[in-house]
């Protein structure tokens, strides 16, 4: 896409930052024409270099700077850009500007991420994930700073040091990178049971999605929406995926975190060059102020979801992402989130991790970005314009020009000047608050299982069986004993069956009494109800020489289906068909891998090699495993047979032409096969 596009405001801003430096002669940042690169200025061919060699200094001065703290959680990320859409105006429930005309577009800007792991870690670890948008709005940046789980681990924003410390590597030796599997981590969970429902869901599939492009979005706090006339509303935000949401499996995670650990971060990348952008809708939730009380759990609980069922999401508008940065240190490293910038319309709830995260994001970004001026980098820089009298500071860029920078003053006539509310000045919702000051946790927050156990209801047996293996995993790494009998006796309050199956597992059995009783259950939260297509899905195209001619046709129909077939051969170059078609080799069995395609086609039985089989076969079996469709026609079917895979679910011989084209382009879009016999 032309990075140069007209019509989107943050686009153009960015503009004026672009440098291109191709072409260019080489200067020092002093602006110096360089007369050489490579050789430092020395006393003699074989002396020592000079300290006057300010080219060598400055570029290596530069070079020694060049990193920044990495974020404290969400360091590994990856970002584009986009645009959001009005589908309905939400003028009866906030004056926000950007959601009060359909048709109306707003500039976004979208952080993913995992939470626990360092910059360079793998990206399919068990973890949440971040999903930050900046939305550039005509009334200045409004962040909506969510992940891709509803709820979150504690209630109180005074215990995130707690957790992020129990969650992160061991301190004594750094172990282990990314991933919640060890004794501090469930020591916390077990030791501070407001965790439970979210714990469920990070032991669930959600944890490892298979594309960005597939996982919701949820704001998890509460928010208020307010309208012209002052009328308040608590939301909840939502974004929906317009690919449905999807995810791995767990062997399969963890393999593709060794052959490709930038996968998730490719995929998005790679959808946005290939055109095939990816779209959310945008939800809310609403209750209104009178109905605060109306429900069983607590509306400011961030540890609740507001059952969809019984709150419907509204959707109000689309996402699209289509652009991808120019400079990921520039754009996706030093983009700042805050869930405080807001713009009016949007206020807060009392929710008291939101309260405390009000705080931590411009605290964390002081230092991570070297001080106060972050606002002014090109990606944080609202389009309107933005006036006050904060002056200075480290990589100041403005130049304000005048001497007033105080206010109230008269020999600027008092401006910049504060304005009302009608003409744009934002103004906090008037709660009314009638209080004592306590260190204390509502009543209302103390139930911490019924919820979980929802979860658990709502889940169908196959992601049943993937989380008693995640809790089997993860306790399976902790070496201390009191801490996986402390957890199982912790989730047998959540399901005994549940914490029974984690047991017979590892070896134990859970000692107290279970006192679930929850039988409700909520059909959202099954990714078996998600949308299910097959565009943008990978398929691995096994094929060797002499391929029958019917083939580029058979390819052919599947790209206009939507989905992106890759050839795989034992060699690079390119196949040659029967009749001397030549189909260029993407990748070979070494470079690829099943774990990295959504389904597997094999169109042939051997290659140029006697390896081909021998490898196609192992592709193919792990494929299998991995629950992925698997289509096979021609000699491709005799390799399929041989492994006894033939008439099993998901897996597609006998069948020809169109036919075949249908059945599979089906058999993708159901993405995987859960009933397999073996
Ligand atoms: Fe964050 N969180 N968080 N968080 N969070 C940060 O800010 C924090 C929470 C989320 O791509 C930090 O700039 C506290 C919930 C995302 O740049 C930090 C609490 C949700 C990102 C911080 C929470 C999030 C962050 C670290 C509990 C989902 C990455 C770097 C009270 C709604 C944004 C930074 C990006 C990042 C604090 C809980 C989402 C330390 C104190 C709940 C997506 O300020």
């Amino acid at each position: 896409m032309d990075k140069k596009v007209a019509g989107n405001s943050k686009n153009e801003q960015l503009e004026e930052f672009r440098v291109d430096d191709q072409g260019q002669a080489m200067t020092t940042n002093q602006g110096l024409k360089v007369s050489e690169d490579e050789f430092s200025l020395k006393a003699g061919e074989r002396g020592p270099t000079l300290m006057e060699d300010f080219h060598f200094r400055e570029k290596m001065t530069h070079f020694d700077h060049e990193r920044i703290p990495e974020r404290v959680v969400h360091a590994r990320g990856y970002a584009a850009h986009g645009e959001f859409e009005v589908y309905e105006s939400a003028s009866e429930f906030t004056k926000a500007k950007f959601l009060q005309t359909p048709g109306k577009k707003t500039p976004v800007f979208v952080r993913f991420s995992t939470v626990a792991g360092s910059r360079g870690s793998g990206e399919l670890a068990r973890d949440a994930r971040g999903f930050a948008t900046k939305f550039y709005t005509e009334e200045g940046n409004y962040d909506l700073v969510a992940n891709n789980i509803p709820v979150f681990f504690i209630q109180d924003a005074i215990k995130f040091p707690d957790l992020v410390h129990a969650l992160k590597p061991e301190p004594h030796n750094e172990i282990p990178q990314a991933a919640s599997a060890h004794d501090t981590f469930w020591d916390f969970v077990a030791n501070n049971q407001e965790s439970a429902h979210m714990v469920m869901w990070t032991m669930s599939d959600r944890a490892i999605p298979r594309s960005f492009r597939m996982m919701e979005g949820f704001g998890v706090n509460t928010f208020r929406f307010v309208n012209d006339a002052g009328k308040s509303h608590f939301v909840k935000f939502h974004w929906k995926p317009l690919l449905g949401t999807h995810s791995v499996v767990w062997d399969e995670a963890q393999k593709i975190n060794g052959k490709d650990p930038d996968f998730h971060r490719r995929d998005l990348y790679e959808a946005i060059e290939n055109g095939d952008y990816p779209e959310y809708e945008f939800g809310v939730q609403l209750i209104a102020e009178e109905d605060e009380f109306k429900y069983d759990f607590d509306i400011l609980d961030p540890t609740k979801l507001w059952p969809e069922e019984e709150i419907p999401v509204k959707i109000l508008g689309k996402m699209t992402l289509n652009r991808n940065v120019d400079n990921v240190f520039a754009e996706t490293e030093q983009v700042a989130f805050h869930p405080g910038s807001v713009v009016p319309g949007i206020d807060f709830s009392n929710d008291p991790l939101l309260q405390g995260r009000l705080f931590s994001y411009t605290d964390t970004q002081l230092i991570r970005l070297g001080g106060p001026n972050f606002h002014e980098l090109p990606i944080n820089r609202p389009v309107c314009p933005f006036h006050n009298n904060q002056r200075d500071g480290y990589g100041r860029q403005s130049i304000n020009v005048g001497r007033v920078s105080y206010h109230k003053n008269s020999l600027a006539n008092n401006t910049p000047t504060p304005v009302s509310e009608a003409e744009g000045g934002y103004t906090h919702y008037e709660e009314k608050i009638d209080a004592r000051k306590v260190r204390a946790r509502s009543e209302s927050f103390k139930d911490h299982f019924t919820q979980a156990t929802l979860f658990w209801n709502s889940m169908s047996d196959t992601e049943k069986e993937h989380i008693i293996n995640a809790f089997s995993f993860e306790l399976g790494k902790c070496k201390e004993l009191t801490v996986r009998q402390q957890v199982l006796e912790m989730f047998a309050q959540v399901d005994l069956d549940l914490a029974s199956k984690v047991a017979e597992n590892l070896g134990l059995v859970v000692q107290g009494v279970s006192t679930a009783t929850n039988t409700k259950s909520s059909p959202a939260l099954s990714q078996l109800n998600t949308i299910m297509k097959p565009q943008t899905r990978k398929i691995a195209v096994l094929v060797g020489e002499g391929f029958e001619e019917d083939l580029p046709a058979i390819l052919a129909d599947l790209k206009a289906g939507g989905t992106m077939p890759e050839i795989v051969s034992d060699h690079h170059g390119s196949v040659a068909g029967a009749d001397g078609t030549l189909l260029p080799v993407d990748h070979t069995f070494l470079t690829a891998d099943s774990v990295l395609f959504d389904a597997v086609y094999v169109a042939s039985s051997h290659g140029k090699t006697a390896m081909f089989e021998k490898e196609a076969s192992y592709f193919i079996k792990e494929a299998y495993a991995h629950f992925k469709p698997i289509g096979a026609t021609f000699s491709g079917e005799q390799l399929v047979d041989n492994l006894h895979f033939t008439g099993q679910a998901g897996v597609l011989t006998k069948e020809t032409g169109k036919g075949f084209v249908d059945s599979f382009l089906n058999a993708i879009a159901a993405h995987r096969f859960w009933n397999r016999a073996v």
